[in-house]
């Protein structure tokens, strides 16, 4: 039988962790042979504290016969220890009359402590997804936080926008989604992502081809997926949750046991390719492959690609100038 792989997960006690920790524990993230011991953590106080011991209970229950092992924990330090997946999901949500910059402030303090934490105590070869955000800002701390760790080991969540992208297109041409490929999102995870269907196949012929209409784009399917958390949030009265942790365990498991040369979206540390500025954390398409992400090179660019994807560059420049001096 193959050793555990340790998954240190934050914010585990809440809206997405409920989803996540049974998903992981079920085998949907790093295979049905793979045992798994779950890292959680939550912040100090009582109440999340007492919530997990509840969410591991129920862990108990489920008797997943993969699960070998699970530890709560209030400290970054004991939580990452020998990690080799860290799912950063916990992050401080806006609160009244909070500015953008004073919620880029408070996540900057807890992911400067995770960067560190994880620096000092994880696997050499950890590969950690930040899903709490603004998720490629805090990516972006962590991975400036943990210099002795790959740069590359950092990755942000896109991968909701993506499925939502996909979804979208094969419900306007009703096909089923596995036909989908070469669809991808670039950019931030914020309402400047731009999902990008001009390579596109649905069964191999072109999506563009096949909706042959360049309003929808525009129109329809841009803000569709744009809004698609509000929308969410509005019919829910919560936001998305299960989704998200499933984008989280697809992001994961893509990453780690590879896509077969299709097509997905990670939010990767630019290496200067379609010249986004080296080091910010943006949305890529990439194929994988042995535990490495590529990026997908040489596609075109058209003006208005050009325009969204400056758009989402310039918010990321702005969110990483905001926070440059709470960096050491
Ligand atoms: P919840 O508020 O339900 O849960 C967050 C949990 O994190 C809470 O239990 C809280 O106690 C804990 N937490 C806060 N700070 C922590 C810290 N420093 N260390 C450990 N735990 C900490 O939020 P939930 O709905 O689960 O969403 C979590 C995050 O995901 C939010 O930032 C949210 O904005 C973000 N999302 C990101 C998405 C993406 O695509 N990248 C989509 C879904 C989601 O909106």
């Amino acid at each position: 039988a193959k050793a555990p792989l340790r998954v240190a997960i934050t914010g585990a006690a809440g809206q997405i962790g409920y989803s996540l920790l049974f998903r992981i524990a079920n085998g949907d993230m790093l295979g049905k042979d793979q045992p798994v011991i779950l890292q959680l953590l939550e912040v100090a106080d009582e109440k999340p504290q007492k919530a997990l011991k509840g969410v591991m209970m129920e862990l108990e229950d489920c008797a997943f016969p993969l699960l070998a092992g699970v530890s709560a924990h209030s400290d970054p330090m004991t939580a990452f220890k020998d990690a080799d997946v860290a799912l950063l999901v916990g992050s401080r949500p806006r609160g009244p009359g909070m500015e953008r910059k004073d919620l880029l402030e408070a996540n900057a303090q807890i992911f400067t402590v995770q960067g560190k934490a994880l620096d000092a105590v994880a696997s050499r070869n950890v590969k950690v997804l930040v899903v709490g955000n603004p998720a490629n800002t805090n990516a972006y701390i962590a991975m400036k936080s943990a210099p002795s760790l790959p740069r590359k080991n950092f990755t942000a969540m896109l991968r909701l926008d993506h499925n939502r992208a996909v979804s979208q297109i094969a419900i306007k041409l009703g096909k089923p989604v596995a036909s989908i490929d070469k669809m991808f999102v670039w950019g931030n995870h914020s309402t400047t992502m731009y999902p990008d269907y001009r390579f596109a196949t649905a069964d191999g012929v072109s999506v563009r081809d096949a909706i042959h209409d360049e309003d929808w784009n525009n129109d329809v399917f841009l803000p569709t997926v744009g809004k698609r958390g509000a929308a969410i949030i509005e019919a829910r009265g919560l936001s998305s949750a299960a989704s998200a942790a499933n984008a989280a365990v697809n992001h994961v498991r893509d990453w780690l046991l590879g896509t077969n040369g299709k097509w997905t979206t990670m939010g990767i540390p630019a290496d200067g390719s379609y010249g986004i500025h080296e080091d910010i954390i943006f949305g890529f398409p990439v194929t994988t492959e042995n535990g490495e992400y590529k990026v997908v090179e040489g596609l075109d660019m058209d003006t208005f690609s050009k325009e969204h994807i400056d758009l989402s560059l310039k918010e990321l420049i702005e969110e990483r100038e905001s926070i440059k001096h709470l960096l050491s």
